[in-house]
């Protein structure tokens, strides 16, 4: 793996996951209670050997970069040519912003170029999965491939928001189609198409050369998944490579949380007894930016005579339950659930605060809200909406971060 670098592509808006994402781009948006999202991409990059890491970000990336200067660039040694550098859009070759994601690892091409790498791993910083890269890039290698696609089986609906590829016998991708309405299903398995992860394997001087043959096109979105990709298919060695649990050779958990309602219960998944994803695997640790606090605590509230529990939930550090309920929920660090309030199947962010008997269900809580004694959220979702509080398809009633967020209760 010392060949390897990787560039985690962090720049995208994520728009829909608005509100969580109006001030932070959508690989920093917390998960799990410590986590942020691009913590998953990060740790399975550490994890699977790889010690050279560019994060190129674009949008609202304060917050991201933040917490990877914070949490993550001090396990990689410098003198050892071990890195993992925050790349922010400056540092670009012309007058534009990034325009698709090939852009963005072009305007960066010289960074590449000085690492000499023999193999370029490109990531999202988006998506919630553990996975060894180093088997992806032994697959790339026994193949004799220019690109190897990380690749699973979505159903046809979900496969819109997708690249989808058709392959031959040998897993040789002979077809590419990138987000289209019908996309086409695998042949004998027409509930499923085989998606495209957004993860590459590039040979190194291969990409180098294809990304500024790209840049000479005017007519193209400089996009990995509508130009790149598609371009080459009929002229070079792409392979797909099958995302697979290692025991019981079904698809493995990889989930792209890209909607309020996806993240939300993706989020709540977490609280169930065995979950899909096990985040008590020490063998595949994830790993985040955990600021020194105090362990949670659970008190008994002599007023209402109430003791503070949780159950089947995650609370993080410095979290106080003073005599209120928390049910199938995330607690995020340094929040407080006051008594005879009752929390139930909601994620809070960090510093929230849960006022005396106020109800909360099915809500996503950003960070440093403070909802009122005797507030109720999620339990009249008309009420929820008058207040100005987005309401998914499925019902989750989402609080961000706003000035004054007590004053709308009133409403
Ligand atoms: P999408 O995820 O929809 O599809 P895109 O919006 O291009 O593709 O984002 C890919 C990744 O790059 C995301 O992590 C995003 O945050 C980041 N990104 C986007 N624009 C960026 C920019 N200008 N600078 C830096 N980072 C940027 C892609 C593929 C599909 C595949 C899905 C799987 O194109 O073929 O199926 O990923 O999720
Ligand atoms: P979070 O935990 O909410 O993701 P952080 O507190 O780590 O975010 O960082 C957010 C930082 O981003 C803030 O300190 C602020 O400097 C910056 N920021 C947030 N919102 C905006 C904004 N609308 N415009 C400019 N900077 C912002």
């Amino acid at each position: 793996m010392k060949d390897v670098l990787a560039v985690v592509l962090a720049g995208g808006k994520g728009s829909r996951l608005e509100p969580l994402t109006r001030d932070r781009a959508k690989p920093a948006v917390p998960f799990g209670g410590i986590y942020r999202i691009i913590d998953f991409t990060l740790s399975n990059c550490l994890n699977s050997g790889i010690r050279k890491i560019l994060v190129l970000t674009q949008y609202k990336a304060m917050s991201l970069a933040r917490h990877v200067t914070n949490g993550w660039r001090h396990l990689l040694c410098r003198e050892l040519g071990e890195f993992i550098d925050v790349v922010p859009p400056q540092q670009r070759i012309d007058e534009q912003w990034y325009q698709g994601t090939a852009d963005a690892v072009y305007q960066n091409i010289y960074t590449l170029e000085q690492e000499r790498p023999k193999y370029v791993v490109i990531l999202a910083g988006d998506h919630i999965y553990k996975m060894d890269y180093s088997k992806m890039v032994a697959y790339h290698i026994e193949n004799a491939a220019d690109l190897t696609i990380g690749a699973l089986r979505v159903t046809p609906k979900e496969a819109r928001e997708f690249g989808v590829m058709e392959i031959d016998a040998s897993r040789r991708i002979i077809g590419f189609e990138e987000k289209v309405p019908n996309p086409k299903t695998i042949p004998g398995d027409p509930d499923h198409c085989l998606a495209s992860m957004g993860i590459y394997v590039f040979n190194a001087p291969f990409l180098f050369d294809q990304l500024c043959q790209d840049a000479t096109l005017p007519e193209s979105a400089h996009d990995f998944g509508r130009n790149i990709i598609p371009s080459i298919i009929n002229t070079h060695k792409v392979m797909a490579f099958p995302f697979q649990d290692e025991n019981s050779k079904q698809d493995a958990y990889w989930k792209d949380v890209g909607t309020l309602d996806a993240y939300y219960e993706a989020n709540i998944e977490l609280t169930a007894v065995d979950p899909l994803l096990n985040m008590y695997d020490y063998h595949w640790p994830v790993r985040t930016d955990q600021p020194n606090l105090p362990p949670p605590k659970f008190v008994f509230d002599e007023n209402s005579g109430r003791r503070g529990e949780a159950h089947d939930s995650i609370v993080a550090a410095g979290t106080i339950i003073a005599g209120g309920h928390v049910t199938r929920s995330i607690i995020g660090p340094k929040s407080r659930v006051e008594e005879r309030a009752e929390v139930t199947e909601s994620i809070l962010f960090s510093g929230v605060h849960i006022g005396k008997g106020a109800i909360i269900r099915r809500a996503i809580i950003d960070k440093n809200v403070f909802i009122p004694d005797g507030a109720q959220v999620g339990v009249d979702l008309e009420a929820d909406r008058r207040r100005g509080f987005e309401v998914t398809e499925k019902g989750v009633v989402v609080i961000p971060t706003i000035d004054g967020s007590e004053a709308l209760f009133s409403r």
